[in-house]
């Protein structure tokens, strides 16, 4: 374990963001950021950071919407089009905490949807996230969600068949692949730039480093994607451009070479595996008349059955790595491709080698394959919650719009819980979630909303109360992620904005006023809660023979550096050597290629084991026929979703302010669109604005906009819902759960059809206070 200084000159502080460490100094306006000199590949993603502390985008003061301050709480279409009344703390804090009681006690504490789903900001102890759980629990509970838009998918069906998804991400680890890997084949590419971040700070970003190394030992790489980029060119891969959403059809075909060719490793689908007979019989066509051959296959992917053949080959003959993205199954029947992938690494028999196998997830953030600390990484306890209603995450529109109605999930029969009023702190749900339009009216229906925000982004302008919230740089923390082994101070940097109050503060006041400031507090302040989580964390790594140095130490030095483990990589290891003596925490203790508990749920779109089930929205459904374009919405190089859009770093990859659309040169051609020109993008459920820029990188059929521009609807003629005139995505994408299994997050693709625009092009507004504020009545300072 080792404290580490980097030189910092005098004036800087050492600082922490989900995208990495950072010295800070200089003024509040103008920030001077400088990255950890000992990351070896810092992210440019701490470009935002400078210019954002005093944006206009800052919210100054609490506020309270124009209609629920005159009209009292209540549904109503007004949020997200209303103006907002300046009042002081103490006034907003009265309304909110009385609002609280009222629901609590007309309606339950179940009526408070506290699910609050966001990436909010690095810190273990002011995790915006944590606080408001702990918050929500200390005055009676709240309605949760379970799973991620990340890995929604994948978080319900992985841990029936291999492993949970966080365990399974040291699977495979870096150094190994650096080391041993001969053949990569990506589903979905290795993007650097989705390893630039991590959830609680990235201390050393190591995923350029590590394929470059394998590619100098002479690793030869495969993209199976529909974008050229989502692997570096410096890797040299090979791009397999298939069509989206049709990766189980290609996999297949990969699997039914293996199996009549013999390719397949029998004593290990035997040793480590259940289920793979019944598998076989679907996919050689025994059960169904149809062989799910490469020749089955390429009129669904596009991809020429002899290359399938080649590459299934290749794959057997080679010490294999199958990675794939989560964005494969942020897709309709998302589940699917998770298990094919891994039944197709089971077939080549080198799970808990070494540098092969199946390393979900490996690259889709910058601490995925690292080997994990040994203790986990502090945080703050959550207390227990005594309401037991819930929804997957993604299912939040459909809760709001249909209370009490009957869902299926993962084996059981819910109900939707009757919401009342929602508080968010931390996310973005007008970032995060699917068809705006339909969100905008889901919102519309509960009596009250509030909002603790640093930003004024659309989910804050849709809030009946708006809590301004500081920046990181603003109050002390410690950052740390349970996937990397540093833990770094992040001192306070510059005061408060304005108004702006943490959001342990929000909550103290709320529950001293709702009677559970004990509880809440338990009577500590912030810099005394920071000592204690620090203290746990020393403690936990004493108990394991380490001897962390004293809080005020750590406090002096820029990183503390923990020791690690092996991982689920060793994990996996001893489950090959010995299998019955060191089972999976599955239901066989094996690999589940058929899993009997998911035949069991008797869904039909998700039955016993990885089939292809044929989307709604692909290039190949009727739908095409209307809106003919795939959109992907993936992440964005140049921010981490939504956070700082309006920086200085993320305004440089948008044309005067707008979204980039990467289409096909063919496909702009036919709609008779040029680079450089305004184009709508559309379907039923709405439209945007973005800038065409025409790339060979990009599949026919394929468009492809990152998420992450804050939603702003214009109304013009002739777009009776409004036209997002930056660009952000979810305006059409759409809000449909993957399965009956996992109901997870579908927003990667929707169709589409591009025009170029013609009308008047709506200039694309300021990031500021949403609509005019009325006057300040309590005085800004
Ligand atoms: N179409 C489409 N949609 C997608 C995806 C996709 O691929 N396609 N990807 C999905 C994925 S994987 C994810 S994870 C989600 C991400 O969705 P979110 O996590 O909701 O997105 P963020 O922009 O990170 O939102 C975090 C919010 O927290 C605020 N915040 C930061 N620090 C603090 C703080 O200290 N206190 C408070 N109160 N607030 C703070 C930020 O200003 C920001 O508004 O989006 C999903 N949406
Ligand atoms: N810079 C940056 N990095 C990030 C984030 C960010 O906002 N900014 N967000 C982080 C978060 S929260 C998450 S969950 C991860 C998300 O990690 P991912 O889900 O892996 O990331 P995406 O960029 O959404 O998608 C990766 C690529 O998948 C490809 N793809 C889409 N559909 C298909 C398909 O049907 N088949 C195949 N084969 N490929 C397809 C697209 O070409 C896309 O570029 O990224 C993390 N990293
Ligand atoms: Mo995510």
């Amino acid at each position: 374990m080792k404290l580490l200084r980097h030189q910092a000159a005098a004036s800087e502080r050492v600082h922490s963001s989900h995208w990495g460490t950072f010295f800070v100094s200089g003024r509040p306006e103008q920030l001077l950021v400088r990255p950890n000199p000992a990351d070896p590949d810092p992210s440019s993603l701490l470009r935002n950071i400078p210019d954002a502390a005093r944006h206009s985008a800052r919210i100054a003061q609490p506020v309270i919407r124009r209609g629920w301050l005159d009209g009292g709480p209540g549904p109503d279409k007004r949020r997200g089009r209303d103006e907002y009344v300046a009042v002081s703390w103490t006034e907003a804090l009265d309304l909110a905490a009385a609002e609280l009681q009222r629901i609590r006690e007309q309606h339950g504490c179940g009526a408070i949807f506290g699910g609050s789903y966001g990436w909010s900001s690095a810190g273990r102890f002011h995790h915006a996230l944590s606080q408001i759980h702990r918050f929500l629990n200390s005055i009676g509970g709240y309605t949760a969600h379970v799973a991620s838009y990340s890995s929604g998918a994948s978080d319900v069906i992985l841990p029936r068949l291999f492993a949970p998804v966080l365990t399974q991400r040291t699977a495979v680890v870096w150094p190994d692949v650096a080391a041993h890997t001969e053949l990569i084949v990506a589903f979905g590419g290795l993007a650097v730039k989705n390893a630039e971040v991590g959830a609680g700070g990235v201390g050393r970003h190591t995923v350029r480093d590590a394929l470059q190394a394998a590619k100098a030992r002479g690793a030869r790489f495969v993209l199976i994607g529909p974008l050229r980029n989502d692997l570096r060119t410096a890797l040299d891969a090979e791009w397999i451009a298939l069509r989206p959403a049709t990766d189980v059809a290609f996999m297949l075909g990969l699997a039914h070479t293996l199996a009549v060719e013999g390719l397949h490793d029998r004593a290990f689908l035997q040793r480590c595996c259940v289920g793979y007979e019944a598998f076989e019989r679907y996919l050689l066509g025994e059960s169904d008349g149809c062989p799910k051959s490469p020749e089955w296959a390429e009129p669904i992917t596009g991809i020429r059955a002899a290359r399938v053949r080649e590459l299934a080959r290749e794959m057997a003959a080679k010490h294999t790595l199958i990675t794939m993205s989560h964005s494969l199954q942020r897709a309709e029947h998302g589940e699917q491709p998770v298990w094919m992938a891994l039944v197709l690494a089971a077939m080549l028999g080198r799970i808990g080698m070494p540098g092969a196998g199946y390393g979900y997830s490996l690259g889709t953030t910058g601490n995925v394959g690292k080997r994990p600390p040994i203790v986990p990484m502090p945080s703050l306890p959550q207390g227990r919650n005594a309401v037991s209603s819930f929804i997957p995450v993604a299912r939040l529109a459909d809760m709001l719009l249909k209370p009490s109605e009957p869902f299926e999930f993962n084996g059981q029969r819910l109900h939707y819980p009757d919401i009342r009023l929602i508080y968010w702190a931390g996310g973005n749900p007008f970032h995060h979630h699917q068809n705006l339009n339909r969100l905008r009216e889901a919102f519309s229906r509960p009596q009250t909303i509030i909002v603790n925000e640093p930003f004024w982004t659309a989910t804050a302008a849709h809030a009946d109360i708006v809590f301004p919230s500081t920046i990181t740089l603003e109050r002390d923390d410690i950052s740390g992620s349970s996937e990397d082994n540093f833990l770094t101070p992040m001192h306070k940097v510059i005061e408060p904005y304005a108004q702006a109050k943490d959001d342990y503060e929000i909550f103290s006041e709320l529950a001293a006023r709702l009677g559970a400031d004990g509880v809440y507090t338990e009577g500590l302040t912030s810099a005394q809660w920071l000592r204690r989580l620090y203290d746990d964390l020393r403690a936990q790594l004493s108990a394991k023979g380490h001897v962390a140095p004293p809080f005020e130490e750590f406090w002096d030095s820029d990183e503390l550096e923990l020791p690690t483990h092996d991982g689920f990589a060793g994990v996996l290891k001893r489950f090959r050597e010995d299998p019955l003596r060191t089972p999976l925490q599955t239901p066989s203790g094996k690999i589940e290629i058929f899993s009997e508990t998911i035949a069991g749920f008797g869904y039909a779109d998700c039955g016993g084991h990885p089939r292809w089930i044929e989307p709604e929205e692909w290039l190949g459904s009727a739908r095409a026929r209307e809106f003919p374009l795939q959109l992907v919405s993936n992440q964005p190089s140049s921010r981490l979703h939504s956070q700082l859009d309006f920086a200085s770093y993320s305004q440089e990859t948008k044309i005067d302010g707008r979204e980039i659309m990467r289409i096909h040169p063919d496909e702009a051609a036919k709609r008779d669109v040029a680079d450089g020109d305004v184009v709508k993008v559309f379907n039923d459920r709405g439209a945007f604005l973005a800038v065409a820029r025409l790339s060979r990188e990009v599949h026919p059929g394929v468009v492809q906009v990152p998420t992450g521009a804050w939603w702003d609807p214009v109304e013009i003629p002739g777009e009776p819902q409004g036209l997002c005139a930056r660009g952000n995505v979810n305006t059409v994408t759409r809000d449909v759960g993957t399965s009956r299994l996992a109901q997870a997050c579908t927003g990667q693709l929707c169709l589409v059809q591009v025009e170029r625009f013609r009308g008047a092009v709506p200039p694309v507004r300021r990031y500021a206070v949403p609509t005019q504020t009325a006057s300040d009545t309590s005085g800004t300072p």
